[in-house]
């Protein structure tokens, strides 16, 4: 494995993110690592994966790769999307994930971190949902899974301002579970996942897919959500969703023109 390194302790595997230069962007080669990681994980038997970075880091993962985005014309976060598959791949885990968060936390990765089933995060960690700072229209599983994490005022603040919060704040809200100080938080981690082993497997894995089915279960009718795709497709479309892009790449603040 190139970009992520993996250990198990007895039935606890942990995943930990290793690509320094690209700040753990979650680019298609660290997500196809993360899934067989996960798939090794379940093949093993294993009852509880953890999903960290490196210790120390100042950036947790730096969200989807910019650079793997379509600058247009295409939905960039379509069904087989790689962010869309490391979602799916964690939520049909069949035990618990647990993420352990250090640094900063930006947009697709703030999903990523809310799909696992438990989150516990330093107090200097922190989350940025970011599609609005660079013109992307959102998918809706992915607004979803902010809306099961946070009620929709959180999500809105969150989503509207692009802005960080703190771990402090994400905890208040019920975003994470627990804020440990970073000397601590290893043991933390371990603590309840080792909780978590000595546990029914079965039980939890069937009261993990019930929730799952029971939090994706808002009914949409099918005008309501061809209604959603069509207002996405015209974000896709648009040429702010090309400037926020082409900003991003060019390192400068893009200029949204509303068109
Ligand atoms: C590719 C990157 C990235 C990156 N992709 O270091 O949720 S949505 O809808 O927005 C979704 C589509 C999504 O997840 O989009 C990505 C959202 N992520 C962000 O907005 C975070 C963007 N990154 C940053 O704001 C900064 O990089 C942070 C604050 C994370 C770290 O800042 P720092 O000054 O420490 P640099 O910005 O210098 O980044 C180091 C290298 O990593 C690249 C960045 O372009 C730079 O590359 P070069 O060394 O080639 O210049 N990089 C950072 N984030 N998401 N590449």
């Amino acid at each position: 494995m190139d970009f992520i390194r993996t250990t198990i302790d007895g039935p606890v595997g942990t995943i930990t993110l290793n690509n320094p230069r690209k700040l753990n962007a979650l680019c298609e080669h660290l997500v196809g690592e993360i899934i067989q990681a996960l798939h090794d994980f379940e093949k093993a038997g294993l009852r509880v994966a953890i999903l960290r970075a490196m210790p120390g880091v100042k950036v947790w993962s730096a969200g989807h790769d910019v650079s793997e985005l379509p600058e247009g014309g295409r939905d960039p976060l379509g069904w087989d999307d790689p962010l869309r598959e490391l979602v799916r791949a964690i939520e049909t885990f069949p035990a618990p994930v647990i993420a352990l968060i250090e640094g900063g936390v930006w947009g697709g990765a703030v999903e990523t971190v809310l799909a696992c089933d438990i989150v516990l995060a330093t107090p200097e960690a922190t989350f940025a949902v970011t599609p609005a700072k660079l013109g992307v229209p959102y998918n809706i599983s992915g607004m979803m899974t902010f809306m099961s994490a946070g009620s929709a005022r959180i999500v809105k603040e969150l989503a509207f301002t692009a802005r960080p919060i703190s771990a402090e704040r994400a905890e208040r809200v019920g975003m994470v579970n627990h804020v440990v100080p970073a000397e601590k938080l290893e043991a933390f981690t371990a603590d309840i996942a080792q909780t978590i082993a000595q546990n029914s497997p079965l039980s939890i894995r069937s009261m993990k897919e019930c929730l799952r089915v029971l939090s994706g279960a808002k009914p949409v009718s099918p005008r309501g959500f061809e209604r959603f795709q069509g207002l996405r497709r015209m974000v896709y479309d648009s040429e702010d969703y090309a400037e926020g892009i082409r900003a991003f790449k060019e390192k400068r603040k893009p200029v949204f023109i509303g068109g």
